[in-house]
């Protein structure tokens, strides 16, 4: 048995629901949990403009669920008891949340200007976790993740959008890629290295607010640079701008200051900009290789 499939027979699955609370109570206390980490949201910014109520209700009331079920569970009052134990609770909080940026680079006390639905929503998560630090004594934290990405981001965001492009596009399976604003510039990062951040907030002494990114931004346009390159393309032959991929109000550019993170938590980025889309790249050149590399028809396909 390989070890990916020895790791997932490891994992027992427990239904529960963001939408509803007696879900997320029984899951709690069927589980009961050391950790609980929520990264469960409406995650792509644009659904967030078509379908704002729901986005409000899953990325920004789920975590006011999720919180009120650990309370519960824990046994802390309303009127704040102490409560049985510590479940400590991640809270996936977004560099979104920083939006029109009023300084750079950001740290956990620059002012947040969310600019999108998804964005306030996460606001709303970030200060209600904050708030139940305070009012309950609950060890829960948010992590202020700038863009992670690896190969197994979804299609519809920019960097897996453009690694699978470049691989179709070289592997003769596609001519063309589609996007929207190629100027806006992101602090991109490995995933794996940014749950390890996640990991390392869980077990400090004192509950705590981290920024977790490189320090490092790049636009669009450089992305898709790296990413043909890498391919051994030129990207300009192949990139079409298309003003229906342009955002009715756009975050320019996000540039993490992770210095509290470094001194803290001993937490530094392991992996470059450069060497994240070869990865990707190379990756999803493999995969689209691979017999029944197309079978998964949602490849490619922006969810808009
Ligand atoms: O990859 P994106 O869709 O990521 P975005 O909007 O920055 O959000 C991601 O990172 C956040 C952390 O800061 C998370 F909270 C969030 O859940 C998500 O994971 O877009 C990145 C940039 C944007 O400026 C967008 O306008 O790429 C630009 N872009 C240009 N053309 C495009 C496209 N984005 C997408 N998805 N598709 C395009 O065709």
């Amino acid at each position: 048995m390989s070890k990916v499939r020895q790791q997932l027979s490891d994992v027992r699955l427990v239904r529960g629901d963001l939408l509803d609370q007696g879900s997320l109570i029984s899951a709690v206390e069927r589980v009961q949990p050391d950790e609980v980490y929520n990264l469960a949201a409406i995650s792509y910014v644009p659904m967030s403009w078509s379908q704002a109520e729901l986005t409000g209700e899953v990325t920004g009331l789920g975590v006011l669920r999720v919180l009120e079920a650990i309370r519960v569970c824990s046994g802390i009052s309303a009127s704040r008891t102490p409560g049985r134990g510590q479940i400590r609770f991640y809270q996936a909080s977004s560099s979104e949340m920083f939006g029109q940026v009023r300084e750079s680079p950001q740290t956990e006390g620059t002012a947040f200007h969310p600019r999108s639905p998804y964005g306030v929503a996460k606001v709303y998560g970030h200060f209600l976790t904050q708030n139940y630090r305070e009012s309950y004594g609950m060890y829960a934290v948010s992590g202020i993740l700038f863009n992670h990405e690896s190969p197994r981001r979804g299609a519809e965001f920019v960097s897996r959008k453009v690694s699978l492009a470049a691989a179709k596009i070289k592997l003769g399976l596609d001519r063309q890629l589609r996007l929207g604003n190629l100027s806006a510039s992101r602090d991109w990062g490995f995933a794996g290295d940014y749950v390890r951040a996640m990991q390392l907030m869980l077990v400090q002494e004192q509950p705590e607010d981290y920024v977790i990114g490189t320090g490092v931004t790049h636009t669009v346009q450089s992305l898709v640079e790296r990413a043909f390159e890498v391919a051994g393309l030129n990207w300009r032959d192949h990139v079409v701008c298309d003003a229906a991929f342009i955002r009715p109000a756009e975050v320019d550019q996000l540039c993490a200051d992770a210095s509290k993170a470094r001194q803290r938590l001993g937490w530094e980025p392991a992996t470059k900009f450069e060497d994240l889309v070869t990865m990707m790249v190379e990756s999803d050149l493999e995969l689209l290789s691979a017999p029944g590399g197309l079978a998964d028809d949602s490849f490619g396909h922006d969810v808009w």
